[in-house]
């Protein structure tokens, strides 16, 4: 058995003590200056060094086997690490680096201490890996407490009250340090009154959270209504070219510092499924994030200001009005008016994290204008943490994306934001293999070249130290094909949103076809799928540069994954593998709980290897994995003999 990662109420996930055996059994040596993030480090390893039995210095070490060594930048992230005549050493410009550089080691294990080690150098792609919480601190009638939250209730609030259970917070911040995520939003975007009041007079409890992450190098965030001038301040207008508007966000700004002196910055949702923004006042989006951006600038803040605009109450009898278009049509006429600590905040695809979506072309289409790109890690369209499915595989796939279809080096854009999807359960997501999604976000915002089945080998390492080889391949044959494997049994080739409304949970096929929304497959007796070419359709595809524009555009081109997203084809159009779209629909619905089916089976098969508490809880999710998957298959081929009149080749039963 391994993996006995309880500590308290809550689950240790990819930091139990024993993945600190090997720094912890060393003698170190911290030759750094006095600092937050370096006594951090020294405290990590004082306590790995008691229980392991090494010993951990900040002077003298002349015997050293671990030196941690970082000069006086303190916010550099960046550290090297080399091994040379049985000496590991990690070297920071500052405490941050010095921080990731203990981390690594970590991750490590005895390989850090192991032969020879050529210097290597360790620095993040992405400054801002940030973590968007949707949590109220009220809880609201129909979200409750944490919006798409499926991991019990908020870290940080209950019942209209900051908890301050902080230890669990502390434990949350040490998790994320160790994954790399570097910023943290406390509060859902969709900004209702008990939250509002976070700006003003309940800043005090944001600044509470923000003292408890601070050590692990986490700024703390808050998200704002737009409305505040109005709602909090009694001010007549929120328009944000109104001088005594400016005055009150000044003003506001100047005490949340005043209580939070590193506070990272706002996130606003503006215009936005009922949000208030600029737009009742005539004003774009660039005037209401650059009122913000002003705000905040004296003192080194960001705005992330939300991309996911469009028209929530659209007619579906309405072929012209398409919600892909819209991110990109509202905002790139705004490319260059954006103030330099404005960061447009845009959604990975252009709809709403579904299973499948291409890359949203407003990546790309802005190249006067931070972008952030949103990912999200509550798996609200992708099983609720009730199904396993591991998104590395996807989001590796949008990192390396570029939008003018040339090799993958760098970055995608400047930042990267995640919805987290951990709460207050005591496995943090609810689905204990949910915690690998988590890790995954922060290790890919860090390296999003990195293999993501690499990050996840560390993500196995890490939370079941010694574990037999047996349970390693256990792990990777439930999750590497998780996220395909729900892909087949849901929304086939890319359509997308045949969910239930409101909740997102199961099939409803036309759940959403004739609704306000914008969100349709267009299914009929002869083909289904959306045209979003230029030549016949909604002219999406004309918003990619070359080569997308053109590859999307015909259906022989288009990826056949993303089929149905760009195009409305007839049940017989015949695939690459010469297949027909109806019979890929059949068998994939069959092979996707077939997959599920094996997943439980392997799952079942580790019971020896695994915590009883967590065995237990991951397989009774199989259980409702299974049940959900076998009406997924059943609804949407039912659905489609019945649309198609077309069997399956094969005979199999279809209600
Ligand atoms: C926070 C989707 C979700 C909403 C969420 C919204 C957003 O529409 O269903 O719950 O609201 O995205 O990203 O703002």
């Amino acid at each position: 058995m391994t993996g006995t990662t309880y500590s308290g109420d809550f689950d240790a996930a990819w930091l139990p003590p024993a993945a600190f055996r090997a720094v912890g059994s060393r003698r170190t040596l911290i030759r750094a200056g006095d600092g937050l993030w370096t006594d951090t480090v020294h405290r990590e390893l004082n306590g790995a060094c008691e229980r392991f039995g090494g010993r951990v210095v900040r002077d003298g070490g002349e015997d050293a086997e671990l030196v941690l060594e970082a000069a006086d930048a303190p916010d550099d992230e960046s550290f090297t690490l080399e091994r040379r005549d049985g000496v590991t050493t990690v070297t920071a410009s500052g405490g941050r680096g010095l921080l990731y550089g203990l981390f690594h080691v970590v991750r490590l294990g005895e390989d850090a201490f192991a032969g020879e080690r050529a210097r290597e150098e360790h620095r993040p792609a992405y400054a801002t890996r940030m973590l968007d919480h949707w949590d109220n601190v009220a809880v609201h009638p129909v979200m409750g407490q944490v919006e798409r939250g499926y991991a019990g209730g908020s870290l940080f609030w209950a019942d209209g009250r900051a908890r301050g259970d902080l230890d669990r917070v502390r434990a949350y911040g040490r998790l994320l340090a160790a994954c790399g995520i570097n910023a943290l939003a406390v509060n859902n975007v969709n900004v209702h009154a008990t939250e509002a009041r976070l700006l003003t007079d309940r800043i005090g409890d944001v600044a509470a959270i923000a003292d408890v992450l601070r050590p692990y190098g986490i700024r703390t965030h808050l998200s704002v209504t737009f409305a505040a001038p109005t709602v909090l301040g009694g001010l007549p207008t929120a328009d944000p070219l109104d001088e005594a508007v400016r005055d009150w966000w000044a003003e506001a700004t100047r005490r949340v510092y005043e209580e939070i002196g590193d506070f990272g910055g706002y996130v606003v949702k503006a215009d936005s499924e009922g949000q208030p923004g600029p737009f009742a006042y005539g004003r774009s989006h660039a005037d209401g994030a650059n009122m913000l951006a002003a705000a905040l600038e004296p003192y080194g803040g960001t705005v992330h200001w939300r991309a996911f605009v469009y028209d929530h109450h659209q007619d579906w009898r309405d072929r012209t009005t398409d919600r892909a278009r819209a991110a990109y049509d509202h905002f790139t006429p705004l490319d260059g008016a954006f103030a330099p600590n404005a960061v447009l905040q845009v959604k990975h695809g252009p709809m709403d994290f579904q299973v499948r979506e291409p890359v949203s072309p407003l990546i790309g289409a802005m190249p006067d204008t931070r972008l952030a790109v949103e990912l999200q890690i509550t798996q609200e369209y992708t099983g609720q943490q009730r199904h396993v499915c591991w998104l590395g595989p996807m989001w590796s796939e949008v990192l390396r994306f570029r939008p003018d279809g040339e090799v993958s080096t760098g970055r995608l854009a400047d930042g990267l934001v995640a919805v987290s999807n951990a709460g207050d359960d005591p496995f943090w997501t609810g689905h204990p293999l949910a915690q690998a999604n988590l890790y995954t976000f922060g290790r890919l915002a860090w390296d999003p070249a990195a293999d993501p089945r690499a990050v996840l080998d560390e993500w196995i390492a890490l939370t079941h130290p010694g574990a037999p080889e047996r349970l390693a391949e256990g792990l990777h044959a439930v999750l590497d094909g998780s996220w395909a494997t729900y892909e087949k049994y849901t929304a086939p080739l890319g359509v997308g949103f045949m969910v239930q409304p409101g909740h997102h949970y199961g099939p409803s096929v036309d759940g959403y076809e004739y609704s306000p929304w914008g969100t349709y497959h267009f299914a009929d007796r002869d083909g289904v799928g959306v045209d979003r070419s230029t030549a016949t359709g909604t002219g999406y595809t004309g918003q990619y540069a070359t080569p997308w524009a053109e590859v999307y555009e015909f259906p022989d081109t288009c990826p056949e994954e993303l089929l149905l997203f760009f195009h409305h084809v007839p049940y017989g159009h015949v695939l690459a593998g010469g297949k027909t779209v109806i019979q890929h629909i059949y068998d994939t619905h069959f092979e996707g709980v077939e997959e599920a089916e094996e997943a439980r089976r392997v799952w079942a098969g580790l019971a020896d290897l695994v915590e009883p508490a967590r065995h237990a809880r991951v397989a009774e999710r199989f259980e409702e994995q299974l049940r959900s998957a076998r009406e997924w298959r059943d609804q949407i081929n039912s659905y489609f003999l019945r649309k198609s009149g077309v069997p399956d080749e094969r005979g199999r039963t279809i209600h």
